[in-house]
């Protein structure tokens, strides 16, 4: 029996439509899980704030925006058709073909009749009765799903510190996660930018293009590494499409989920002269695979010295006030926070016109009505950019008010931390699935592979409870507990753990102090997932099964069967510290 019609029976009052499944978000996430689960026979709807696909790539219209995981690689891998037709530009996508590339998945696939835009989901509350969601939106929705599926992102809710006086600045304060759709000219304009992390890097050196001055607050100086963008030519297209499976399959067995040459020797073992050659060859390359210049940078404080003082001395060489290059130095573990990919971010400050100030030991102490003043000085502007990121991977489930069983809410659950057995389920809230939630690899991947894991692990699970006539899922506490411990001491083995970044919730003050993703490694979190599946859900409590029903098949979506690249990922590696992780 389709679930839909077994829902129909047990349609609960005061609602106006009953679904399989609601998904809140039409993201990559979103739109892949639409897909998979109209692919299963399921009826589902979409709810999405924006006006369009897209998610992050909707809402992240700042100059400058684009992928920092090359987009022959960043882009979804489920269909060898849409692989085949679609042609990147660049090696690094703009933000603009990125979100071209999403509505055209949208039209492709026929998903936008499902996608309510426009509604936020206000609220999703667990029926013990009904076993199921009720689902209420903005716009007065009032709908029921057996499953409800957050695909809501990583880094979607906007963090705008709370400064002084922001009211009183008469002119536009953008910030760069939610950016005009119209764009902004900053022609003549004199321009202060907050932060200087992955987005005041990609923008920076365009709105330096454009404004007669431009004045950068810094915090925190960050790495960042020349991205070398480039336009792709035809025949380097043809060259990848010539064997993509291929390709997609190396990724998925690399701890990134995206492939590119790495060195596992570690740096300690490579005299100085090795190293420098090592760093430069891995500069020429450029990107975030710099950091696979060997294999223990991130887990080794003195081989990490070494990579830093490089980057640094890059800086030094090409910002030509000493004074300014020393500020730009950051003096944090290389690739402690996520590292940064750039065009001329650095040689930006050789321009007369753009400026740095300090606010690390003098922060910000208010805006004016004509601009932002630190330690007594202001500083005049006709606008200004927050490039101040995101409260990270729980913030977007923040502003929806979740309540599980015995009225128990989400954010009263991860008030210390968020707590989900592999990232994907939390107990006390049966079939509410989180893609890419914390406790997952998410961001230490390469989303959009992160995103296809995670969406078919869950179409699989769905499609099995539906084949056993069972009406919830849950995990079971002890094993929730268990993920979470491993999350968190796999954590250590890191550099990345002992630095104040968004991955601990450090960039806002007051967050639980948590390493959210799982930084254990892709294809070792893609193998727990199956062994999880083929063990029958081990760790899950499946009720209401229907005993009549005969032993039913695990579905496990093929190409998730993912052996692992075991020179890379061997548990040897993992126990030696060098599985390089980006
Ligand atoms: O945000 P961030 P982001 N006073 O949190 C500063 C992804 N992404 O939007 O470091 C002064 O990194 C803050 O200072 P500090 C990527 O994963 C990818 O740039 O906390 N400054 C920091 O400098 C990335 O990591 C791409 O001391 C304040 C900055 O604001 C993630 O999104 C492009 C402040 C925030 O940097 C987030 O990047 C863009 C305050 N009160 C983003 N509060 C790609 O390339 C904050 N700051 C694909």
């Amino acid at each position: 029996m389709a679930a839909g019609k077994q829902d129909q029976q047990q349609r609960p009052a005061e609602v106006d439509t009953v679904f399989d499944a609601v998904i809140v978000g039409a993201g990559f996430a979103g739109m892949y899980m639409l897909h998979r689960l109209r692919g299963l026979g399921f009826t589902a709807r979409v709810y999405e704030a924006g006006g369009g696909v897209g998610g992050t790539w909707y809402w992240n219209r700042y100059p400058g925006a684009r992928c920092d995981v090359e987009s022959m690689q960043y882009s979804f891998s489920f269909s060898e058709e849409l692989d085949q037709q679609w042609d990147w530009s660049e090696k690094y996508a703009p933000q603009p073909e990125i979100l071209a590339y999403a509505n055209h998945v949208a039209d492709r696939f026929d998903l936008r009749q499902h996608i309510r835009f426009d509604t936020r989901v206000t609220a999703a509350s667990f029926d013990e009765a009904a076993k199921g969601w009720r689902i209420e939106t903005d716009r007065g929705d009032k709908v029921f799903a057996k499953f409800c599926i957050m695909a809501i992102g990583c880094l979607s809710a906007a963090n705008h510190p709370p400064f002084k006086g922001r009211e009183d600045f008469k002119g536009p304060v953008y910030h760069t996660g939610e950016w005009p759709h119209e764009g902004v000219d900053f022609t003549g304009l004199r321009v202060g930018i907050i932060g200087t992390g992955s987005s005041a890097i990609q923008s920076i050196p365009i709105i330096a293009q454009q404004a007669s001055a431009l004045t950068v607050f810094q915090r925190t100086a960050t790495y960042s590494v020349p991205a070398w963008n480039a336009k792709l030519t035809p025949e380097y297209r043809r060259s990848i499409k010539a064997d993509y499976p291929a390709l997609r399959a190396k990724a998925r067995a690399r701890p990134t989920g995206f492939y590119f040459p790495f060195n596992m020797k570690p740096a300690l073992e490579a005299s100085p002269e090795e190293r420098e050659r090592q760093y430069e060859e891995a500069w020429e390359r450029g990107g975030l695979p710099f950091l696979g210049a060997f294999g223990d940078l991130l887990f080794e404080k003195e081989a990490n010295d070494t990579i830093a003082e490089f980057a640094r001395n890059k800086i030094r060489g090409i910002v030509k006030d000493p004074a300014t290059a020393e500020l730009l130095c950051p003096s944090n573990v290389f690739g402690c926070k996520r590292l940064c990919v750039d065009t001329g971010y650095f040689e930006t400050y050789n321009l007369p016109h753009v400026k740095l100030v300090d606010v690390s030991r003098t922060p910000i102490e208010r805006f004016t009505s004509k601009g932002i003043e630190v330690d007594g000085t202001e500083y005049q502007f006709d606008a200004i950019v927050s490039a101040t990121g995101f409260a990270a991977m729980t913030g977007s489930f923040d502003k929806i008010s979740i309540t599980g069983r015995n009225g128990q809410t989400l954010a009263e659950k991860w008030r210390a931390g968020p707590r989900a057995y592999l990232g994907v389920a939390t107990v006390g809230f049966p079939n509410l699935f989180t893609i890419t939630g914390p406790g997952s690899p998410s961001v230490l991947a390469s989303m959009i592979q992160a995103i296809e894991q995670h969406v078919d692990w869950m179409a699989d699970c769905i499609a099995h409870i539906r084949d056993i006539g069972a009406a919830t899922i849950e995990p079971i506490e002890q094993y929730q507990d268990e993920w979470v411990e491993h999350v968190n001491e796999v954590s250590k083995i890191s550099l990345r753990s002992t630095c104040s970044s968004w991955y601990v919730g450090a960039n806002i003050p007051g967050r639980p102090r948590v390493f959210m993703p799982y930084i254990g490694g892709f294809p070792i979190y893609v193998q727990k997932c199956n062994e999880v599946m083929s063990n029958g859900f081990e760790g899950f409590v499946i009720d209401g099964a229907d005993p009549r029903n005969e032993a039913p098949r695990v579905r496990l979506t093929e190409r998730w069967r993912v052996p692992l690249d075991i020179d890379v990922i061997s548990p040897a590696a993992v126990a030696a510290r060098r599985v390089p992780v980006v």
